[in-house]
Parts: C-alpha cells; structure tokens; sequence
C-alpha cells in the first residue's frame, strides 16, 4: 500500500511540476502535505510513565502508527503503548479448549488493548515496587496477583461494579490519566489475541516458536516482552511469556447452554477463581493456544502471573 501510495504521489508530483516552478511545488507540497483522513489518529494510545510512581499526572498522547523502525525500548519500559481495537463479532473458543465451546460473541465498543504485557520498569513506575521472580526491567511483571492489580476488597467485585482500589496499579493509572484503565474482559483477551484468525493459534494450526515463549524455548524463565513475532495486529506474547489476568470469574462453558450470540460478555456474577489466558514461559505447546483458559484465586500468584492493560472506550467516539 505504502508503495503505491508513493508511485501515485510521484506521477502526481511530476504533473504538477510540468506545469511549471514555484506554483508547482506548492501545489506538490500541498497534495503530499494534506492528511489522509482514513487514517486513525488516535490508533496507539501512549502513557509516559517516566514521571514515577508519586506523581499525579503521566502525560497521554496518541499515534496512528507503529514507528518505522518498530517500537523503541522505552515503549517496554518508561511508556506503556496500547492499540485501539474496534468493535467487531468472533468466534470465541474452539480448538484444544478445556470447555471452552465455540461461541459468537459481539464486542460492541472499541477498546485499547496493551501492545505488550506490562513489564517490570512499568510496574515499578506506577507502583514503586516489582514484585518479579525473573528479574530484568524488560520482561514482564510477574508474581503479581488480581487483587494486586485491582484492589482486594469486595468492593471491587466485577463484574458487579467496575471499580478498583485507587491505590492498585489500575486505580493509579485511572488517577493519573483519566483513563478508564483495567484488566481486559476475557472475551476482549480473546478477541485481541485472534486479530481475526480462527485458527489453534494466531499464527496458524502448529506451534511456531518464533511467536511465543514456552516449554521448549524459554530455558525456564521468562523473556523480555516484543521478542517474538505479533499477531495480525501487531500485538506481542498474546501466546506464551506469561500467562494473562482477565476481569471475568471463572466458569465452565457449558456446551449445550450457550446461546447463539454473546453481546459485550463480562462473565459469570460470581465465583471461585479469577480467569487467566495465552499460555506461559512453562507451557506445553497445546497450551498456549488462543482459546485454552486458565484461572487461579485472585489472591493468588506466582511466577507464571502477569496483566497486559486495557481501556474500554465508550460506545461512540465523536
Ligand atoms: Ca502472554
């Protein structure tokens, strides 16, 4: 695409210039400066964390690409990067799944899902503490639990109210930001995690090593985050790495109980143990696929444990 939009605009500048000097090139300057408008300004969202874990602000701008040289290191550590998702319908579940049934599901608004999980610097820059087993600044947080994440107290109880503890990693996001910040849906987890593919994994039916971290590569620890090749929408380590919290209580999926269409799932009202996804730096490869589900209790974590952010945008964007 990019090619031919510069094979166009070259015959264009040539026209132009044939009609002669200065007024050509203004002309010329005019059509390359003019601003595509399908083009999503605000498709990444960046939070500059860099003013630290006591400040009562982080700075938020927003790009409509990735840079051409890919994200910089500071995008996995001192920025947090999130890329927005439209609305759209999928099939949820289906291969290898532990329950996990295919059924459609419709997300109704858009939401910002994390480029990577978040890592350990970005952690620390929020919280002032990391908690990781696998020490390094560029590899994910781990060891940290829901609660941690959001506030364990019964007031923070989703799907029942959507509120978090204002001193969580999220409720400190949400302060500084104004941001609606949390952990995503497991439908948005899914969702994000497919970009579209209907396939074992998002990059096709086999385990490929060059998307994730696991069992077989990982040498027993995790790894730095944005390593490994993206899904379809230039999300990192969906698969592998370490595994995901996600808001929704944990349920089985009953096959013959699922209606035709899901709208907007937040998951059972209650339960026992929280919901986690996409495999980790352990998993055997049938694990690590995009429908597999995991839980634990929210109180509950160890080095396998991590969070990629989300915000879930309203319905209608003006
Ligand atoms: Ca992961």
């Amino acid at each position: 695409m990019k090619a031919a939009q510069t094979k166009s605009l070259t015959s264009v500048g040539r026209g132009l210039l044939a009609l002669g000097g200065i007024a050509g090139l203004m002309a010329l300057a005019s059509c390359c400066l003019t601003p595509d408008k399908t083009i999503d300004v605000t498709r990444y969202c960046v939070i500059d964390l860099s003013p630290g874990p006591s400040a009562a602000s982080y700075p938020v701008s927003y790009l409509p690409d990735v840079p051409f040289w890919g994200w910089p290191d500071e995008y996995k550590t001192s920025k947090l990067v999130l890329r927005k998702i439209m609305p759209n319908s999928f099939t949820m579940g289906g291969h290898y799944a532990s329950g996990n049934w295919p059924h459609k599901v419709t997300l109704t608004n858009p939401f910002y899902c994390g480029v990577f999980e978040v890592t350990q610097k970005q952690y620390e820059l929020v919280m002032g503490t990391n908690p990781s087993h696998f020490k390094d600044e560029a590899k994910p947080v781990d060891n940290v639990s829901w609660d941690v994440i959001r506030g364990k107290s019964s007031t923070y109880n989703w799907p029942t109210s959507n509120a978090v503890d204002p001193d969580s990693f999220m409720g400190r996001l949400r302060m500084r930001t104004g941001l609606n910040f949390d952990l995503p849906t497991e439908a948005q987890w899914e969702c994000a995690c497919r970009a579209g593919t209907m396939t074992i994994y998002y990059w096709g039916n086999r385990m490929n090593g060059r998307y994730c971290w696991y069992m077989a590569n990982s040498k027993e620890s995790t790894h730095n985050v944005g390593q490994k090749k993206p899904n379809r929408w230039g999300l990192y380590d969906m698969s592998g790495n370490v595994l995901e919290w996600c808001l929704d209580w944990h349920a089985n999926i009953v096959k013959d109980q699922l209606p035709s269409e899901t709208i907007d799932p937040v998951g059972p009202s209650k339960g026992e143990e929280r919901i986690r996804r996409g495999g980790f730096w352990n998993c055997s490869e049938d694990l690590g696929c995009s429908s597999d589900r995991y839980s634990f209790y929210s109180h509950f974590s160890d080095s396998q444990d991590g969070f990629r952010a989300a915000i879930t945008l309203p319905r209608r964007q003006p």
